[in-house]
Parts: structure tokens; C-alpha cells; sequence
């Protein structure tokens, strides 16, 4: 760049940092107990997914082994999973729910 006199200037640009929050995938894991119906009903429980794409999650999960539920702030993230892994326990299933930074 010049400037008037036909010196050289330095143009620096600051573009405004704002930090975006990390987000994390929650995974469901497969295992050889838990009765496909009850992770149908977890995934439209818990994350709001219809029956049909809950189906669909839930087949994923039996034939590749896991699967991304969704992908939601840390937080979020974590509290899904609680809610998960509870309600798993309480109806005696071992169900496993976890979640990776994306
Ligand atoms: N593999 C289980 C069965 O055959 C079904 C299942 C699917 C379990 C998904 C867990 O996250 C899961 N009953």
C-alpha cells in the first residue's frame, strides 16, 4: 500500500475475536442387551427426534457399532448424557451415551 506522500504504509486489519464455544458430539454406543424399542424412545426423549429418524439412528448404532445423536455445546452435551445414562440405569439397561469434542 501507498500513502499520500508515496511512502510505503502498513495496513494492519484486527478482525473482532470472539471466541466460539468448542462443540461436542454425543455418541451412542451399541451393546447386546438394551431393546431396540427403549433407544428408539431414549433418542425421542432426550433429543427431540422423531420416531422415524430415531428408528434410523438406532439401526446405525446396532449395525456400525456407534452413532452422533447431535452435536451440542459442552454443557448441553453433558447434561444429555447424564440424562441418558440415568434414565438407562434406571430401566436397567446398558445403554452407553457419551460425547467427544468435534
Ligand atoms: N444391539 C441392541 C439389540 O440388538 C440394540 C441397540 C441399538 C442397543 C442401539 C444399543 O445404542 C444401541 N437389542
Amino acid at each position: 500500500n501507498e500513502d499520500e506522500d508515496g511512502d510505503a504504509a502498513v495496513v494492519t486489519k484486527t478482525r473482532p475475536k470472539t471466541k466460539k464455544p468448542p462443540l461436542y458430539k454425543v455418541l451412542l454406543l451399541n451393546d447386546d442387551y438394551t431393546p431396540m424399542e427403549f433407544v428408539v424412545h431414549v433418542l425421542q426423549r432426550f433429543f427431540g427426534i422423531s420416531h422415524a429418524q430415531a428408528v434410523e439412528i438406532m439401526l446405525t448404532v446396532h449395525k456400525k457399532g456407534v452413532a452422533v445423536v447431535g452435536v451440542f455445546s459442552r454443557e448441553i452435551a453433558e447434561t444429555k448424557v447424564t440424562q441418558v445414562m440415568d434414565y438407562a440405569q434406571r430401566n436397567q439397561h446398558p445403554l452407553q451415551c457419551t460425547m467427544e469434542k468435534e
